[in-house]
C-alpha cells in the first residue's frame, strides 16, 4: 500500500471494514467463507494489511522459482498479485520465448529445467536489484537482466555437475554464483560404472561460476572434486564469515539403493565449509587435474581448501545469519536446527581440531564448532533473518514455522502452515540487512485451500505479518509449481525499462522505417526485413520458393509503453513477440507450399485484427 495518498487509503481502508461487516453481518460470526475461528475484525485487519488498492503498487517484488516449469514468477507483495511471468530454461509462447533465433539458440537442446533457488545479485552482502540467478538441475545456470526481466545468459551443462541442487547462490559482491552436485557420478560425464563402485568411483564437484563485476557475464570459476555424498543447499559467508562458502551434504555413508534407508545411516552428515578465494587463487595457478575439459582441484592435496561440519543428520538448508556470525543447518530428521559459530569454526581450524578425515578432507570437532541446538521443531528445512537478531525456521513436519532468537536460542513463537512447507522468504531476509515485515512460507500441498481446479493442484504460498512478536497469517495465494525458494526485494531497488530506447537497437537487421523493409535473396537464402507499428505489419505479402532458407527481422518501432507485437505464422509454428524498440529474428526452411496468413498477436490497438499479411511459398 502506498504511504501517499492518505485519503485514498483511509477510503480504502473504510471499505474494507465495510466489507467485512457487510460479509459477517449477523456479527459477531465469521464472514461467511472466512476459516473457523476467524472473527470479523481478525479478517478485516488481515484484510486490511495486505490491501493494495487499485492503481496503488505493492511494495515488494518476490521472485520464485518455478520448479520444473523451467521459469520464474514474479509476484507482487503483500497482495500476492502474479505479474509476470520471465521465460528462463523452458519455451514460452506467451512472450515467444524459445521461438525467435536467439533465445532458442540459448536453450539448445534443452527444452526444460529444474529451477531451484533464485539468488539477487548482491553488493556488500545487500540486494542491489541488477540481475536474478537461478539455477537449473541439468548443470546450468541462467542470468536474468533486472533492466528488462529478461534471460540474458545460460551457462552450461557446466562439465562434471551432476544434478545442480545447490545453487545458485552468490557471494557477497556477485563475485560467484555457485553449483554443486546433487547426484554424483563418475565424472568425466560419459564413463559407465556400475553402481556397486559408487563409494570409490562416483564424484561430487563444487563449482564457482565467475560473474563479472560490470556486465554479468558468468564464465567457469573453479571446480572442487569432493567425496560421492549428495551435496543439497549453499550460503555464501558474508561480513565476518566473508570469503566461505557452505553447502550442506546428505548421503555421507555413500550409500546407493533406497537412500531413504541407506543414506539415513548415520547420526550426522556434513556441511562442507569452502574457502573460495583460496579456490580463486588455486586456479589462477592453473592448480588441478583436467577432467571433461575443466581443471578440478582437488581438496586432499590443497590443505585449508575444503572443511567438513559434522551437523545433524540428513541436513537439508544451511544458511548463514546476517552478520556472518552463524551458519544454520537444518537436519531434516531432526527436532532441532545447529546453530554453528564461525568464531569457533575459525579457532578449531587453527587448532587442527579435527576427528578424521573423508578423502584427505578434515572432518571438524563438532562439539568445538557448534553454540547450539535449537529445539524449533520436526523437520526444520531452512532458515531466514529478520532485522531484529530473529531467526525463522520452516518446519515440514511440523507443518510451521518456528521463530527464535539468534544468541540465546529461544524459540518464542510457531504459526502453523498449510501444508507441509518448504522452503520460507523473508523480505530480503538472506542479505546482511534483512527487511522484516513479511515472511512467505512456500508450501507444498495446497489441498482444501481454494476452489477445486482438479488433480493437478497449484502450490500455496502463505504469507505471514511478523512485524510484531506473535506472527500472523494474513493471506493465501497460489503460486505455479513449485516454488523451491523465493528472494523478496524492495520494489524501489529494482529500475526497469519499459521500452528500448532506438538509440541502443544495434541490430544488424533493424529497420526504423517502412521505406526500408523488404525481401532480398542470396541463392536460396531469404531475408525479410519486417517493421511492426500500429496497425501495420510491412510488407503485407511477400514470396518465396519451396526449399529456401527465410529469416524474417522484425522490428517494433513502437516507443510507447505496453506496445508489443506479435508475429505468427499459420502452420509454420512461428511465433515471436517483439516489445517496443527491438528487433527480433526467427530462421526457418519453406518447406510446405501455399500461402500461409501471418498476424499479430497481442492486442495492441482497436485496428490490432487488421494487422495481418501473407507469406507465399511456390
Ligand atoms: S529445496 S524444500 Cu530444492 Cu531448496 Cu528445500
Ligand atoms: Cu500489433 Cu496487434
Amino acid at each position: 500500500m502506498k504511504i501517499e495518498g492518505k485519503g485514498k487509503v483511509l477510503a480504502s481502508v473504510a471499505g474494507i471494514v465495510a466489507l467485512g461487516l457487510l460479509a459477517g453481518r449477523c456479527a459477531p460470526s465469521a464472514p461467511k467463507g472466512a476459516r473457523k475461528g476467524a472473527t470479523v475484525s481478525d479478517a478485516a485487519q488481515a484484510a486490511m494489511k495486505v490491501y493494495v488498492a487499485p492503481g496503488d503498487l505493492d511494495e515488494y517484488y518476490m521472485f520464485a522459482s518455478g520448479g520444473h516449469s523451467g521459469q520464474m514468477y514474479v509476484y507482487g507483495l503483500p497482495s500476492g498479485r502474479h505479474l509476470s511471468t520471465i521465460p528462463v530454461f523452458t519455451p514460452y509462447p506467451a512472450t515467444g520465448y524459445g521461438f525467435d533465433d536467439d533465445s532458442k539458440k540459448m536453450l539448445g537442446e534443452l527444452t526444460w529445467g529444474d529451477t531451484h533457488h533464485p539468488a539477487l545479485s548482491e553488493t556488500n552482502g545487500d540486494y542491489d536489484g541488477r540481475w536474478l540467478f537461478i539455477n537449473d538441475m541439468n548443470g546450468r545456470i541462467a542470468r536474468i537482466d533486472l533492466r528488462d526481466f529478461k534471460t540474458k545468459q545460460i551457462i552450461g551443462p557446466v562439465p562434471n555437475v551432476s544434478g545442480n541442487h545447490g545453487s545458485s547462490f552468490v557471494t557477497p559482491g556477485t563475485e560467484y554464483s555457485v553449483m554443486a552436485s546433487r547426484f554424483s557420478i563418475p565424472i568425466p560425464k560419459g564413463t559407465a560404472v556400475e553402481v556397486a563402485k559408487y563409494a570409490t568411483d562416483y564424484k561430487g564437484v563444487l563449482t564457482g561460476i565467475k560473474v563479472d563485476p560490470k556486465t554479468g557475464e558468468m564464465s567457469f570459476g573453479w571446480q572442487i572434486l569432493m567425496p560421492p555424498f549428495d551435496y543439497d543447499l549453499g550460503d555464501a559467508g558474508k561480513l565476518v564469515s566473508n570469503g566461505w562458502v557452505f553447502f550442506s551434504a546428505y548421503n555421507t555413508e555413500r550409500a546407493t539403493g533406497k537412500l531413504e534407508i541407506t543414506a539415513s545411516q548415520r547420526d550426522r552428515d556434513y556441511i562442507a565449509a569452502v574457502d573460495w578465494r583460496m579456490a580463486e587463487q588455486l586456479a589462477a595457478k592453473g592448480e588441478g587435474q583436467l577432467i571433461g575439459g575443466v581443471k578440478v582441484i582437488d581438496p586432499a592435496k590443497n590443505p585449508g581448501l575444503v572443511y567438513f561440519m559434522p551437523c545433524g543428520k540428513s541436513p537439508h538448508g544451511v544458511d548463514v545469519s546476517p552478520d556472518g556470525k552463524y551458519v544454520i543447518g537444518s537436519g531434516k530428521l531432526a527436532g532441532i536446527t545447529t546453530a554453528f559459530n564461525w568464531e569457533k569454526i575459525e579457532t578449531a581450524i587453527r587448532n587442527k581440531d579435527f576427528t578424521g578425515d573423508e578423502d584427505g578432507i578434515p572432518v571438524l570437532k563438532y562439539e568445538s564448532i557448534k553454540d547450539a541446538e535449537v529445539p524449533v521443531g520436526l523437520g526444520p528445512l531452512h532458515t531466514q533473518f529478520g532485522p531484529d537478531g530473529y531467526a525463522y525456521t520452516s518446519l515440514f513436519v511440523d507443518s510451521a514455522i518456528a521463530k527464535w532468537k539468534l544468541g540465546t536460542w529461544e524459540v518464542v513463537d510457531k504459526v502453523p502452515m498449510s501444508y507441509s512447507i518448504g522452503h520460507l522468504s523473508s523480505a530480503e531476509g538472506d542479505t546482511v540487512s534483512p527487511d522484516g515485515k513479511w515472511l512467505v512460507g512456500l508450501n507444498k500441498l495446497s489441498h482444501g485451500r481454494h476452489l477445486t481446479v482438479g488433480p493437478s493442484q497449484p502450490e500455496s504460498s502463505q504469507l505471514v505479518d511478523i512485524t510484531e512478536e506473535k506472527m500472523k497469517l494474513v493471506l493465501d495465494f497460489f503460486t505455479e509449481p513449485e516454488p523451491h525458494y523465493a528472494q523478496i526485494i524492495k520494489a524501489d531497488k529494482i529500475k526497469a525499462i519499459e521500452v528500448y530506447p532506438k538509440e541502443e537497437n544495434k541490430h544488424p537487421l533493424a529497420v526504423w522505417d517502412v521505406k526500408d523493409a523488404g525481401v532480398t535473396r542470396n541463392g536460396n537464402k531469404v531475408t525479410v526485413k519486417m517493421v511492426e507499428v500500429r496497425s501495420t505489419i510491412t510488407p503485407t505479402d511477400f514470396e518465396v520458393k519451396e526449399g529456401d532458407e527465410v529469416t524474417i527481422a522484425v522490428t517494433n518501432i513502437e516507443q510507447t509503453t505496453d506496445e508489443l507485437h506479435g508475429l505468427g505464422i499459420l502452420d509454420y509454428n512461428i511465433n515471436i513477440v517483439i516489445d517496443p524498440g527491438e528487433t527480433k529474428t526467427v530462421t526457418f526452411k519453406a518447406k510446405k507450399k501455399g500461402v500461409f496468413p501471418y498476424y499479430c498477436t497481442n492486442f495492441c490497438s482497436a485496428l490490432h485484427q487488421e494487422m495481418q499479411g501473407y507469406l507465399i511459398v511456390r
